[in-house]
């Protein structure tokens, strides 16, 4: 590179790009396609449905859209899709978002009756001119577009879990909370529970990212957000920078967990610019995760947030705040691999 190139590259993207540019130009092969989900288990059904796109040579939009779509599609799954636990008042409210590789997004936050909330972000990113519809008008759009609107009716599970909720969490005094004098003070009023009657943290969202044959990237996030939230809640998996990030000239990131925390540092693009910087997406997602630590103002130990990645190279990774977070990878290497996150914490 001459001196001339090298003052170009760095007025243009800074130092960070001279180190990924290097790095990828001289680096290993590049590994495509790709595709990483959160979590283990259900992240193997929802590889699964992507790779049968990608591995056709499909692109990573398609493939990401399908492979959510598998948990969403679960009734048994606990926090994604409209078998999942409920808000505070019993209703299962769903957040989504899709981002792909020419820097359109669409998402929809709030939104109930929907079965898929990601492909009904799709088209709002295809076929409106706007990013995010929330609640009742993402619902008026769903039925504009053909979608039916299905009855909100609790699956077994999740009936059980918000009836054990009730009890345990005494949701009694929250009814009326706007008319006490005094603040709510009890974590248990104003937070969701951390952890749910199972002792595993309150989250299992599905955020999924890819890259496809032509190296383009996507990625894909949908939940039903924190169990037993306040009503009108909406956390980071529909915001586009914050549980979903895709650049296609540098990496896609995506998380799952507190989304507040997540929200806060604009994580998932917090993890992009640091891959952008040069950084391999494990240590990319481990500064998002250190950023974190340093702003928030909750107990770090009280809340997880995991963020995974993958850059344009075909390189993957992923850091936690706390332990007990894994992700899946597919790739002609890997199938269906089971990746355990390193986390800030122990
Ligand atoms: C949220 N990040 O709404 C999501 C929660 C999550 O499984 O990960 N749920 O904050």
């Amino acid at each position: 590179m001459n001196r001339r190139t090298l003052l170009k590259t760095l007025s243009l993207g800074g130092i960070g790009t001279l180190i990924f540019n290097s790095k990828s130009e001289t680096n290993k092969k590049t590994i495509r396609p790709l595709v990483i989900s959160t979590w283990h288990n259900q992240g193997v059904a929802a590889n699964t449905a992507a790779w049968s796109i990608l591995n056709n040579g499909g692109s990573a939009l398609d493939a990401v859209e399908l492979g959510v779509q598998q948990s969403e599609n679960d009734i048994n799954n606990c926090c994604v899709g409209l078998g999942a636990n409920p808000d505070r008042e019993g209703i299962v409210t769903l957040d989504a978002s899709i981002m792909d590789h020419q820097g359109r997004c669409g998402a929809v936050a709030f939104v109930e009756g929907v079965k898929s909330p990601i492909a009904l972000a799709r088209r709002v990113m295809e076929k409106t001119p706007h990013v995010l519809l929330v609640g009742q008008g993402a619902q008026q759009f769903a039925r504009e577009q053909g979608i039916e609107i299905l009855h909100n009716e609790l699956s077994d599970n999740a009936k059980k879990s918000y009836d054990n909720w009730l009890i345990k969490s005494e949701y009694q005094p929250v009814i009326n909370i706007e008319q006490s004098n005094k603040p709510a003070q009890s974590t248990k009023i104003t937070v969701p529970p951390a952890k749910l009657e199972s002792e595993e943290f309150n989250h299992d969202t599905i955020g999924m990212v890819a890259i496809d044959s032509n190296g383009n990237l996507s990625g894909a996030c949908t939940t039903s957000g924190m169990a037993f939230k306040m009503r009108g809640r909406v956390g980071d998996s529909p915001i586009i920078g914050a549980g979903l990030y895709v650049d296609n000239k540098v990496g896609a990131a995506t998380s799952s967990g507190n989304g507040e925390e997540v929200i806060r540092t604009c994580g998932s693009f917090l993890v992009v610019e640091f891959m952008r910087q040069g950084y391999h997406p494990t240590d990319a997602c481990k500064k998002a995760v250190q950023r974190l630590m340093e702003i928030t103002p909750t107990n770090p130990k009280s809340v997880q947030i995991g963020f995974i990645a993958i850059n344009k190279a075909g390189e993957h990774g992923g850091f936690s705040l706390n332990p007990g977070f894994d992700y899946t990878a597919t790739s002609n290497e890997e199938l269906h691999q089971k990746h355990v996150l390193k986390s800030m914490l122990k």
